[in-house]
């Protein structure tokens, strides 16, 4: 197994810890999560559609429409958020350090021209669980700064397999996707990049 933890500001990032069969089996498992809760372009509390496609499993969903963001129990449309796969859950139980288990799992898809921009994950009652990050699919070009706005930053590519760790200061640090790589992998038949993200956010 080749596989190798890197170390960029604070975040872990296990490179290659999913093998293709496990992510295969992993984008299976999402397909289905897609079929009960499909992928939606949000608006931001500022009237901008985000370029990221996003659904959620668990029980508690992150959503952000005009009135803002915050972890939904229910779809927009009103119903209940699907299961989160074991698949993903294995993953949460190698790397989290934690028994607790996650209670939402932020689905997010990247199409062509799609990203993030830099932001810190707050919207969590508690922001000391950590976050579990699994990437699937083209490379992303990741960047991660300090816990203000407008510091230094390190960028670094997350490939298909990968999986982050966000656990102590790098928890509230800022991070985003500045752009994939477009057919970079043919793990999705039709290009672009999955992340799932799990977390304990209530
Ligand atoms: C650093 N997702 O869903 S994953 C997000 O690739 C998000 O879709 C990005 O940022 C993506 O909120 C980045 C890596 C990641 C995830 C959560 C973090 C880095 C993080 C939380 C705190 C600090
Ligand atoms: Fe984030």
């Amino acid at each position: 197994m080749t596989e190798s933890v890197l170390d960029v500001r604070g975040v872990s990032i296990w490179k290659g810890l999913l093998d293709k069969p496990s992510q295969d089996a992993m984008v299976a498992d999402l397909r289905e999560v897609a079929t009960a809760a499909p992928f939606r372009r949000y608006e931001t509390p500022g009237g901008r559609r985000m370029s990221v496609r996003m659904t959620a499993a668990g029980d508690l969903g992150w959503v952000t429409d005009r009135s803002g963001y915050r972890y939904d129990p229910m779809q927009p449309d009103g119903d209940r958020w699907p299961g989160i796969p074991t698949s993903i859950l294995d993953v949460w139980n190698t790397v989290s350090g934690t028994s607790r288990p996650p209670d939402s799992c932020l689905v997010n898809f990247y199409g062509e021209g799609a990203k993030m921009g830099m932001h810190q994950d707050r919207d969590e009652t508690d922001t000391s669980w950590p976050v579990v990050s699994i990437s699937l699919g083209d490379s992303a070009l990741f960047r991660v700064g300090g816990t203000s706005r407008g510091g230094a930053t390190e960028s670094v590519w997350l490939d298909s397999g990968d999986v982050a760790v966000l656990a102590g200061a790098a928890r509230l640090a800022f991070h985003g996707i500045d752009r994939i790589r477009f057919g970079s992998s043919s793990l999705l038949p039709e290009g672009g990049r999955i992340n799932v993200t799990l977390r304990v956010a209530g």
